[in-house]
């Protein structure tokens, strides 16, 4: 292999598809024919994606294949567990989740079709989201006398409110996406058709950030949104003080004072 050759992406089961374009990998839910739904090899699957991703890897993007970004949870798989098994199989979707939200770098879901149960709960645990028109959103855990597992009662609540979460799981509401916009599911809508483009666009934006400055924002932000404010306020005064001591800072200031970087101007 060449010196400049990419690194290559961790070994995947057929579920999941990636591929490199420059500094962004792009990691498909490949299983259209049973909707994208989660069942334990592809959630796995996304663990060790997400804990093998190259050093020279600097964002990801997910989406789905087919109509749908993701049905949830294979439901198939869900009947042959007992209860200690159920408890384990959740615990081990939060820590493949929790290999999405604070791995090594920041991660763009784009979403279409169905985004529902688990696939809203893997969209969630991701820091960007980018909706098609033909996406929606719903938890039909209520329907299937289930309860959310992936995250969804911690992240979801935080992305939308624990009312509209309850209203989702009691009465089965479904958001469309100029709602799933509104209430703050999405942080960008694009056509059908369109959102893997946008997803591959602002990852690229993103990996020509400052590592460290994506490094505080996926992993320090969050942590400081939800401790109390006085340590939150030390927290967020020690990294401002990592991130501009750092020379890459040091660097883009100089160039910034120096008339060759771009302003920042309304796109
Ligand atoms: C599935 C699943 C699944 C489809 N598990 N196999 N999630 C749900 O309750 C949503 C269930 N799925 C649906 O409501 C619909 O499939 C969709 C609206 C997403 C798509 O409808 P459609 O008409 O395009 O597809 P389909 O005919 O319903 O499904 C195609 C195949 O995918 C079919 O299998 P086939 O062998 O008969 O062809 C379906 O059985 C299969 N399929 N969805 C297993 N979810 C950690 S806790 C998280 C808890 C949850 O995520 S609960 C939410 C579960």
């Amino acid at each position: 292999m060449s010196a400049s050759a990419p690194a290559p992406l961790p070994d995947l089961p057929p579920s999941l598809k990636a591929e490199r374009q420059g500094e962004v990998a792009v990691l498909r839910l490949a299983r259209a024919e049973k909707r994208n739904a989660l069942d334990d090899a592809l959630v796995l699957g996304i663990e060790s994606f997400f804990s093998g991703l190259p050093a020279d890897v600097k964002a990801v993007v997910i989406h789905g294949e087919g109509e749908h970004f993701s049905a949830g949870l294979d439901l198939a798989e869900l009947t042959r567990r007992d209860m200690a098994e159920s408890v384990a199989h959740s615990r081990m979707w939060h820590r493949a989740f929790e290999a999405v939200e604070f791995g090594p770098v920041p991660v763009v879901c784009v979403m279409h079709g169905a985004v529902v149960g688990g696939g809203l709960e893997l969209a969630a645990a991701t820091h960007i989201r980018v909706a098609e028109r033909s996406a929606y959103y719903a938890l039909p855990e209520g329907r299937r006398g289930i309860y959310v597992g992936g995250g969804a009662s911690v992240r979801l609540p935080r992305l939308i409110g624990a009312a509209r979460m309850m209203d989702m799981m009691l009465t089965g509401r479904t958001y469309d996406a100029d709602e799933g916009q509104a209430i703050g599911i999405s942080q960008y809508l694009v056509a059908n058709g369109g959102g893997l483009a946008k997803g591959i666009e602002l990852a690229r934006r993103i990996a020509e950030n400052a590592p460290l400055t994506n490094f505080a924002v996926t992993q320090v932000l969050p942590r400081i949104a939800t401790q109390d404010p006085a340590s939150g306020y030390v927290m967020e005064s020690l990294m401002a003080a990592i991130a501009s001591g750092n020379p890459d800072a040091q660097k883009r200031l100089k160039d910034f004072l120096e008339k060759r970087a771009p302003k920042t101007v309304r796109r």
